[in-house]
């Protein structure tokens, strides 16, 4: 059976998420310190998730996210097309490079680091940055129901889950309306709800 490494309040979330979109039967594992031996031999970078498919080893939120849509779920979560594959790929990795890397900067700086070492002006340059890449989702978002078109795709999965720490960040949504309300019809799927029960 597939085994799935990580709880659902880390980046392991979207795995959980993507695996419950297509009703696949999966073992959640429970890490706990994620650079012991053991769990680096599975995941050298020593971070969840990872995933483990009857020996196949993969780590990398996404890459695990688009293998689980291709290999285990269908036509619309998985497009059948090659066009569509494409437009997966770009949405997934333009979510890590262009968005999710301003999330964490706000996230670190508003939350995780600890109080002494945060600095308010790198969070807000990193809201600013968010800006141009926030308006390119907008925009498209005003042409077409979800990313690819008029049906949930695993390209939709992927991008709300970057998204959806703006929430604890006070990432104010108001200027991009219909990314924010995508966003929240994205994460409402019962799927994501299932994911967000676990531990
Ligand atoms: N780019 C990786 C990042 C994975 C990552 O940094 N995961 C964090 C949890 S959200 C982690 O494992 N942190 C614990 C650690 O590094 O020990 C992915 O998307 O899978």
């Amino acid at each position: 059976m597939i085994k799935l490494y990580g709880s659902s309040m880390s980046r392991a979330g979207r795995s959980l998420w993507a695996l419950e979109e297509t009703g696949v039967k999966f073992e959640q594992v429970l890490v706990g310190e994620t650079r012991k031996p053991e769990y680096l031999k599975v995941n050298p970078n020593g971070h969840v998730p990872t995933l483990d498919d009857n020996g196949t080893i993969l780590w990398e939120s996404m890459a695990i996210n688009l293998y689980v849509a291709e290999k285990c779920g269908k036509a619309p979560l998985w497009p059948s097309t090659v066009e569509g594959h494409g437009a997966c790929y770009q949405w997934s990795l333009w979510g890590m490079t262009e968005v999710e890397t301003r999330l964490i900067e706000i996230f670190e700086h508003r939350i995780m680091l600890p109080a002494a070492q945060r600095d308010e002006k790198v969070a807000l340059a990193a809201v600013e940055k968010l800006k141009a890449p926030l308006k390119v989702l907008d925009d498209h978002l005003r042409k077409s129901e979800y990313l690819l078109g008029k049906e949930f795709t695993i390209a939709d999965l992927n991008v709300a889950s970057v998204m959806s720490i703006a929430r604890y960040i006070q990432l104010d949504l108001s200027s991009v309306p219909t990314a924010e309300k995508w966003l929240q019809k994205c994460l409402g799927r019962p799927a994501n709800q299932r994911a967000g029960a676990m531990k």
